[in-house]
């Protein structure tokens, strides 16, 4: 049994706030029985033994590049946009909309069939739109390979519904392929948006037939991986809707998934490849919204628009400003997440130039005075609350502070400490002036003496100690003990050292080829040592029950059966001190995980890792 990488992901119910999108928390933890796919593209066998989750994103080398590069480009381009966001209706009328222009405007099908005929993207230039994502500093490109219409921006082998097969596009050029050619160039990585939910294949929404979309869709996923190698698969439209229906379910998620590891292990997948759950994918997906600290249990990003719409809309001219957007940006890091930010290219595939533009303002202030640092390699500042006046991010022993509003009266920026630490230097980049840091009341008073160097954000780089760490511990991980209840009664079935306690045994798998996936539960026991001494907090992603107790007090207590679900818990720790820990778990029904994750103001969020845990 191949074990499976699945990364936690929380479900921000912030993004689904649109109402067509009902909150995942409240679906069935069973999904409807249906007929599986056909063998041809079945998912290798998944069952008792098998986990699906085999490394921490937050730590994996998998995970890498996107927990660094933090600033990526969307691309919303398919045969949507040669209507350019306007439809003619027979009465005369205009319709508007961009991506959604085929269902809001009621387009009967052959009439969109009619205008894709005459998609002719012919000025796309691979080259300016990498060039434009580099100069944004953009470090990946994510671009639609099929949304919601259906239509694949590749030629597709699977059917004519494609850019090659159904255009009057140069049948001699790949887009994708050219797209690939031209990131690889400048170093920039390549990923694919790809919709679930399909208004043009008509085996999608009955489920009786779905399994032979669902065959052709792997057939899809496997072209784009095998031809393009694709860094990230960016999953949409899993949500349960209808017009048309969609069938789509957490345990088609469950296969998917599996199914894509298995063709590239090293593939990032965001949590809308099963049902946007905190256990979905790697990360999270908030759209057009940037959630307001760091985020439980999960990698994110934020995808959001440049003005109002994906897809081009000529009618289009509410352009964010670029202060806005590299504020945005700052701020998404600052919570330890990623800025996906679109472009929408025209009927000819040209980026607007109200785009490129902005793009390229943005890229001047990162490249600007080192002030990239505050982005790139940073994430959550953690050593501070985040203050009113701006954004801080942590990069090794610096904290960049962005402010955004700056003082004018010779009065001070505060920082309120989350733990004791040190500020050993300070310096506004691009600016010789004297940065006066002096201890006060709950943390620094940050007095710069001259002004600030532009109207975006000026970078105070502070150089912080952040106090003693333990050395790593040489710890194993913890004693397991497994039983075939759910009760935790009796003699365990196997007891042995489980590294981490991050397991994603979902709906098929379980701890052991001898444990059946129902009615089973695990007891951890042993001690945790952290490497600071700090307030640190615990966080579970459990589904179904979990319970965890530090130095025998019970700190966690989610025993009411639930769906995948975080729980924290605040506990005081000290350095180099084994605390005694014991988690419960049990499984009644359904899917099961059960992960184990801490966080301090020094300690950036991760699955707790095996040296720091000890078997007694
Ligand atoms: O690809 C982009 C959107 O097309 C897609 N996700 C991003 C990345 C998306 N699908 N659904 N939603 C976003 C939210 C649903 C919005 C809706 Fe509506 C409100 C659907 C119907 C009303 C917006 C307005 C879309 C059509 C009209």
């Amino acid at each position: 049994m191949r074990k499976r990488a699945a990364g936690p992901a929380l479900l921000l119910a912030a993004s689904l706030a649109f109402a067509v999108v009902p909150q995942a928390t409240a679906l069935p933890d069973r999904a409807p029985e249906r007929a599986a796919a056909p063998d041809a593209t079945a998912p290798e066998a998944a069952g008792p033994g098998t986990d699906h989750a085999t490394d921490d994103p937050f730590t994996a080398d998998r995970t890498n590049w996107f927990r660094q590069d933090r600033f990526g480009m969307f691309i919303h381009f398919g045969t949507y946009s040669n209507l350019e966001g306007e439809y003619k209706k027979a009465d005369g009328s205009v319709c508007r909309d961009a991506e959604w222009i085929q269902r809001q405007c009621g387009i009967p099908k052959a009439e969109y069939e009619k205008q894709a005929a005459t998609f002719n993207p012919a000025d796309f230039d691979a080259k300016a739109v990498v060039k434009a994502a580099k100069d944004a500093g953009m470090r990946y490109i994510v671009i639609t390979s099929k949304h919601h219409e259906g239509y694949a921006m590749w030629p597709t082998k699977v059917n004519d519904w494609n850019l090659r097969d159904h255009s009057s596009f140069d049948k001699s050029r790949d887009i994708l392929a050219e797209l690939k050619k031209a990131s690889d160039d400048a170093g920039i990585k390549l990923g694919f948006y790809y919709s679930i939910w399909d208004w043009h294949d008509e085996d999608f929404p009955d489920p009786a037939t779905f399994p032979k979309y669902e065959k052709r869709m792997r057939a899809q996923l496997k072209e784009l991986v095998d031809n393009y190698d694709p860094a990230l698969l960016w999953f949409d439209g899993e949500w349960d809707t209808d017009k048309p229906n969609n069938p789509w379910t957490a345990r088609d998620g469950e296969k998917l998934e599996a199914y894509l590891r298995d063709l590239d292990p090293d593939l990032v997948i965001n949590n809308r490849v099963g049902k946007r759950r905190v256990v979905d994918g790697d990360y999270g997906t908030p759209e057009q919204e940037i959630p307001g600290a760091p985020v439980d249990g999960q990698l994110w990003e934020s995808c959001m628009t440049l003005n109002d719409h994906w897809g081009f809309a000529r009618y289009d001219q509410n352009w964010k400003s670029a202060a806005t957007l590299t504020r945005n940006l700052l701020s998404t890091t600052s919570r330890s997440g990623n800025y996906l930010l679109n472009v929408g290219p025209d009927a000819r595939g040209r980026v607007p130039q109200p785009s490129v533009d902005r793009l390229k303002q943005m890229g001047d202030w990162l490249r600007t005075s080192g002030q990239g640092e505050a982005v790139f390699g940073a994430r959550y500042g953690g050593l501070v609350e985040e203050p009113a006046w701006g954004s801080v991010s942590r990069k090794g022993d610096k904290l960049y502070a962005a402010a955004t509003q700056w003082p004018t009266d010779g009065s001070a920026l505060h920082l309120k400490a989350r733990t004791d630490f040190k500020v050993t230097s300070a310096r506004v980049l691009g600016s010789d002036q004297r940065v006066e840091v002096t201890k006060s009341g709950d943390g620094y008073d940050i007095k710069p003496s001259g002004a600030a160097t532009n109207d975006t954000a000026t970078v105070i780089e502070l150089k912080v100690d952040p106090g003693p760490a333990a050395r790593p511990g040489k710890g194993k991980g913890l004693k397991q003990e497994i039983f075939d209840n759910a009760e935790l009664s009796g003699t365990p079935k196997i007891t042995r050292t489980d590294a981490t306690v991050n397991h994603a045994w979902k709906y098929e798998g379980s701890p052991d080829a001898g444990i059946p996936s129902d009615k089973f539960s695990v007891r951890w026991s042993g001690k945790l040592e952290p490497r600071r001494s700090e307030t640190y907090t615990l966080t579970t992603v459990s589904d179904d029950v979990a319970r965890v107790w530090i130095d025998g007090k019970l700190v966690i207590d989610s025993w009411t059966p639930h769906e995948p679900k975080i729980d924290k818990a605040q506990v005081k720790l000290t350095a180099g001190t084994r605390h005694s820990i014991r988690i419960d778990y049990a499984e009644n029904t359904g899917e099961a995980h059960m992960k184990l994750l801490w966080s301090s103001p020094g300690q950036e969020q991760q699955i707790i890792p095996a040296a720091q845990l000890y078997a007694n």
